[in-house]
């Protein structure tokens, strides 16, 4: 496995793609290698490090055997502007297509109420909108980006546990975990406007423009007619043969599908139309050590501002939100 891919990505990659393939339930970024560093520098920019760099940000990897599209990895230029979020897949590889992998820069950061169990985040005309989850904590809320300030909040019934938010139209659309709910508000007083229901659970949403884009935890996304909310199509989502899982909150970038998968650092960039995963986010290391000290649980959370190509992560109580730049590492 090429050692700029190994050391760059880190764990968070290889360990999420052997997790994709085995179905397995471990955690990433609990086991370690010695190979897999990624140094996040506070000054807000990231740097990708070898076997040497220092141990304060090492963020790592059982070994595992490389990955069908790790094997034979070219390498890459992890140069901040070798990339930007709307990049295509390389074509300097002629003789097999390589699925593009990216690890990040950081460009901002902000805080972050770190009590929000964060399920759901969007971006709309200047302001971010975020679903929180759990029982009798839930809700909907206006965030100021800058500030992390919450200039709006709706608190959702106890019995029901909030997941993923969209922002259609007039209307903010939210999701709810096992109740088959989803729930309609008018985007600026909050006011609930109606309930719809689904089969599934409920797990990420966005939405491309024209339909809403529903994750369930399982391989399979689901499209919804925005005006109806009933289903109109679905696909299911692949790499390399292999369904893809667990996929949890959504985001609609310039044509793909951004979803995270749940328990990883990893981002799986998706062919709407084909389900196939067409690019890896790895965001290994993007919490600092020192941001660990409190309750903090897995990545979460990805909004995107198509005005200025900005695009934001967070996660599940983290103190922080992130605008970060992708760099493509092959
Ligand atoms: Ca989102």
């Amino acid at each position: 496995m090429n050692r700029l891919l190994r050391s760059a990505l880190g764990s968070g990659l290889v360990l999420g793609m052997t997790l994709i393939s085995s179905g397995c339930t471990a955690r990433p970024g609990v086991s370690e290698s010695p190979t897999a560093t990624a140094t996040a520098q506070p000054t807000g920019t990231i740097s990708v490090a070898g076997p040497t760099a220092g141990p304060t940000a090492t963020r790592t990897a059982t070994p595992v055997a490389a990955s069908p599209a790790a094997t034979g990895a070219s390498g890459g230029d992890p140069s901040p502007d070798a990339v930007t979020p709307i990049a295509g897949p390389t074509t300097d590889a002629p003789q097999e297509t390589v699925t593009p992998i990216y690890t990040y820069r950081v460009v901002n950061v902000y805080p972050h109420d770190p009590k929000a169990f964060t399920q759901g985040l969007a971006f709309d005309e200047g302001v971010l909108y975020e679903g929180t989850g759990l029982l009798a904590r839930s809700s909907l809320r206006r965030v100021e980006l800058e500030t992390g300030q919450v200039l709006q909040r709706h608190n959702l019934p106890a019995n029901l546990f909030g997941e993923g938010v969209t922002v259609f139209g007039d209307r903010i659309i939210q999701l709810t975990w096992k109740s088959h709910v989803g729930l309609v508000y008018d985007k600026e007083t909050f006011e609930r406007q109606r309930d719809f229901t689904y089969p599934t659970e409920g797990w990420g949403l966005t939405h491309d423009g024209q339909r809403l884009i529903i994750s369930d935890g399982s391989s399979t996304l689901h499209f919804l007619d925005p005006e109806t909310l009933e289903e109109i199509g679905q696909i299911d989502v692949h790499y390399d043969g292999v369904p893809v899982t667990r996929l949890n909150e959504l985001e609609y970038v310039q044509g793909e599908i951004f979803a995270n998968v749940w328990k990883t650092d990893l981002v799986a960039r998706i062919d709407p139309e084909t389900g196939q995963v067409v690019g890896w986010i790895g965001l290994v290391g993007l919490l600092s050590p020192e941001d660990h000290d409190g309750p903090i649980d897995v990545l979460n959370g990805i909004a995107y501002d198509p005005e200025n190509d900005r695009l934001f992560v967070t996660g599940k109580l983290w103190p922080k939100l992130f605008e970060i730049k992708l760099v493509l590492l092959r």
